[in-house]
């Protein structure tokens, strides 16, 4: 799979991308990400990327003609079918089913926007607009790393161990259960913090369904909306439906539950 970001911040994108497993596999060749500076599209002295509004108004815009020249050097380069995508907060809302979604296309281009915004025009090429949250950035670089670092992780070769990928939470639809390392016990401040004893057990059957059963309470106290889209094995709509009778009988006056 290729990516090709294109943003007037080209060593920040590159430095991140450069860490860690999208880094990695990059290096090894399982992806091409290519970053562009838009001002290398310029065609003025000063490399000016951007504009005031037409119509007056604070801030500045970015300019159309640059993104056009940098699409059409990246298609030419990618001789395929380009998914060009703008990061902004008018998109659609970036989730783990779009993630795996864009991770099954060839060519993705991402376009990083600016707060004051970009020429509408710039839509004319564009085939989907993808906002990460709804919270006010400086510019679509974060947006556009936080997406080639999800998209990344799903495609084949990039994680080491595609049981990673397969296990976790969002592929399930669940959160994760906790997770614990050595040392068995802690001491914060005058409490020593132990391990549970069923993880040290060495009892797999046991471990899978504490797992399970932690994995569902954490998701029903913490995320209940996740539940319509989880699906569940016997064991979990079991264990899911023992969680749910607990909770309720707990809300009741006079009936008590021992915690998990
Ligand atoms: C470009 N706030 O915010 C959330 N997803 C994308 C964005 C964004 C922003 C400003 C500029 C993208």
């Amino acid at each position: 799979m290729t990516f090709d970001v294109v943003t007037i911040f080209p060593a920040m994108v590159e430095e991140a991308l450069a860490a860690g497993i999208v880094g990695r596999a990059i290096e090894r060749g399982t992806l091409d990400v290519k970053v562009h500076d838009l001002r290398d599209f310029t065609t003025d002295r000063h490399r000016v990327v951007d504009d005031v509004p037409y119509g007056g108004g604070p801030g500045m815009v970015l300019k159309p003609e640059p993104i056009f020249s940098a699409l059409d050097r990246i298609e030419a380069d990618r001789g395929r079918p380009l998914t060009v995508v703008l990061t902004s907060p008018q998109g659609v809302r970036f989730t783990h089913e779009e993630a795996a979604r864009l991770s099954r296309l060839e060519c993705v281009v991402l376009v990083c926007g600016r707060y004051e915004g970009v020429d509408e025009r710039v839509r004319a090429r564009v085939t989907e607009e993808i906002s990460i949250g709804d919270y006010v950035l400086s510019g679509g670089e974060l947006p556009a790393l936080v997406i080639v670092d999800a998209v990344a992780r799903l495609v084949p070769g990039v994680v080491g161990d595609d049981r990673s990928v397969a296990e976790d939470s969002f592929s399930r639809g669940l959160l994760d259960f906790p997770q614990y390392t050595r040392p068995a016990e802690v001491a914060v401040r005058d409490r020593a913090l132990r391990v549970p004893d069923v993880l040290l057990s060495g009892h797999h059957a046991e471990i899978r369904r504490w797992r399970k059963r932690a994995a569902l309470a954490r998701t029903l106290e913490r995320r209940p909306d996740l539940l319509a889209g989880a699906d569940l094995d016997e064991e979990e709509q079991e264990i899911l439906r023992d969680l749910q009778d607990g909770r309720m009988a707990g809300l009741k006056k006079g009936t008590h539950h021992e915690r998990d």
